[in-house]
């Protein structure tokens, strides 16, 4: 049995309505843990919304709501977006569940019985927004002599007894770690920066707010509640079976185990530094990797509110389909590099990739075989041509887009596949089975049996991208479920299928062409 793989998404502050960036992090999650379940692996993919902070009670505040009510109402349009955009999460956690705040508080006694954690004042900076502390070194200077974070937001001088946590103590074991583990933070450039900041000098970390009380209770101290990056780092465990669940635990967070987070790269050195330490700390296991994805454009141009180009996910997948979005999202940016998109890119990408090439190819090679051969499979003997193609078509199906997916690389796998796709258009223009049709209908048979074989290997080997439209065409290929994995798309199904019995029906057209909006033409 191979070894289990948890992986996760950052959870999301429902303080507001989830934007695209928020969609493509749980996106390329999801086609991570989709790949990985067709690699025959148990998989833990956990996503959710991070409800304590300051962030949270002010938003509430500012609407006349309870934070609670706030929480409620904007986790479930972040559920919503993960069901429509077809996120295949195991558990969608909210840090306000009771069983949360028991792991917390946890994790918390077991960093203060390794003598980590102490009482004190804190005088310094703090972002709202950012909802983190900075030493005064690291700021900006902004418009007008203010001070803003590194990030470029604001910061507030904030004075307060707070706990601490003694992360000056783990500057060594850190470095150690990155040096161990090269691959623990992942790309390159977000590594350096963490290695930058910890060689850097780590001072002690401020663990608790008294300011406030939306967070989850600090054990035995009154009037406390944790910083919310302590609770929300450690929504990771509690989805594992922390505290009390240690089968579950066992599995899903063992030493040593297969643990990686997607997250975005503003938010790396909470879970490349604090993380790591916190566990360490707590005498945990620590994750496999942490991989910083870039930041999502408009068109070039960061999202916010005012600038008021903030997208809808929904309003997207609504118009161009959810595969359609999806395919663009992994296609077009690198991942761990920034990337822009657009009406037309989506429409672009959609239409060249997968209605013209794809989709193309699918469509006219099955009705071909519904209409010309009433839906029977082609049988014929397979020419040398014919397994060159099929090779080909299988070494990417079945090597190089696993590989790309295992690497974390979405655009090489579909680059790889998009190459196989091309390969199969190139076969048919040089076979051309419809010329054969009164020819040579036998050699036609063999050219459509091997354009079979390929279409459902290309069809399996997309699944974690597009699946409910790779799914679709699968049911409508007959393709039975255990030969949509990595491993089971080279075994012979065409044959077993053929020997069913089993008749085509005329294929419906899964990728129409897309228009672009007139309002953005
Ligand atoms: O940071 N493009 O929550 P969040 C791509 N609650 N990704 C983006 C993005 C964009 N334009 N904007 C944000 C938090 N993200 C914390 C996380 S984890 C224990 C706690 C990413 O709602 C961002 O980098 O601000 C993060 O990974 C995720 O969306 C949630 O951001």
């Amino acid at each position: 049995m191979s070894v289990p793989a948890t992986i996760t998404t950052a959870i999301s502050y429902p303080n507001g309505r989830p934007h695209i960036g928020h969609a493509y992090e749980t996106i390329a999650t999801d086609a991570f843990a989709r790949a990985l379940r067709m690699a025959g692996r148990d998989v833990f993919f956990q996503t959710g919304t991070d409800e304590h902070g300051l962030k949270m009670a002010q938003t509430a505040r500012g609407k006349d709501m309870e934070p609670q009510q706030l929480a409620d109402e904007m986790s479930f349009h972040f559920k919503e977006m993960n069901d429509r955009l077809n996120i295949s999460y195991d558990r969608f956690i909210r840090t306000s569940e009771p069983a949360h705040h028991h792991a917390s508080q946890s994790l918390w006694q077991a960093m203060e019985a390794n003598g980590d954690l102490y009482l004190g004042r804190y005088e310094g900076w703090y972002s709202v927004r950012d909802e983190a502390f900075y030493d005064e070194k690291e700021l900006v200077d902004g418009e007008g002599g203010a001070k803003l974070s590194p990030q470029g937001t604001p910061v507030e001088w904030t004075v307060e007894e707070s706990w601490f946590f003694r992360l000056s103590k783990y500057q060594d074991r850190l470095l150690t770690l990155y040096a161990d583990q090269p691959d623990f933070i992942r790309p390159d450039s977000r590594r350096n920066e963490v290695l930058r900041f910890v060689e850097g000098g780590l001072s002690d970390l401020s663990i608790s707010r008294t300011s406030f009380d939306w967070g989850v209770k600090v054990p035995g101290s009154d009037g406390h509640v944790m910083y919310v990056w302590v609770d929300a780092l450690t929504n990771y465990i509690t989805g594992s079976g922390y505290p009390d669940d240690p089968e579950r635990f066992s599995r899903y967070w063992a030493e040593g185990g297969d643990i990686t987070h997607i997250i975005g790269k503003d938010i790396v050195r909470f879970h490349a530094v604090y993380w790591p330490a916190f566990l360490m700390s707590a005498k945990l296991p620590l994750p496999k990797q942490i991989f910083g994805h870039g930041f999502l454009l408009n068109r070039g141009e960061k999202m916010s509110k005012s600038l008021g180009n903030v997208a809808d996910p929904l309003e997207l997948a609504e118009r161009f389909g959810v595969d359609q979005l999806r395919y663009f999202l992994l296609a077009e940016v690198t991942f761990g590099n920034d990337g822009s998109y657009s009406a037309e890119a989506i429409v672009q990408k959609a239409n060249s990739d997968l209605a013209n090439s794809f989709g193309n190819l699918a469509q006219r090679t099955l009705s071909f075989i519904a209409k010309n051969l009433d839906g029977r499979l082609p049988a014929g003997e397979a020419v040398e041509v014919d397994r060159a193609l099929l090779a080909d078509v299988l070494a990417v199906c079945g090597t190089d887009v696993p590989a790309a997916f295992d690497t974390l690389a979405p655009s090489a796998a579909i680059e790889a596949w998009m190459r196989a796709v091309f390969a199969c258009n190139a076969y048919i223009d040089a076979q051309a089975p419809w010329a054969l049709r009164k020819t040579d209908p036998e050699r036609m048979e063999a050219v459509l049996a091997a354009l079979y074989v390929a279409i459902g290997q290309l069809t399996i080997a997309i699944a974690p991208v597009i699946p409910s439209s790779a799914h679709a065409l699968l049911d409508q290929m007959g393709i039975p479920a255990d030969a949509r994995t990595y491993a089971g798309l080279g075994q012979d199904w065409y044959a077993a299928l053929q020997a069913s019995g089993f008749t085509l029906s005329p294929p419906r057209p899964l990728f129409p062409r897309l228009e672009v909006p007139a309002d953005e033409a």
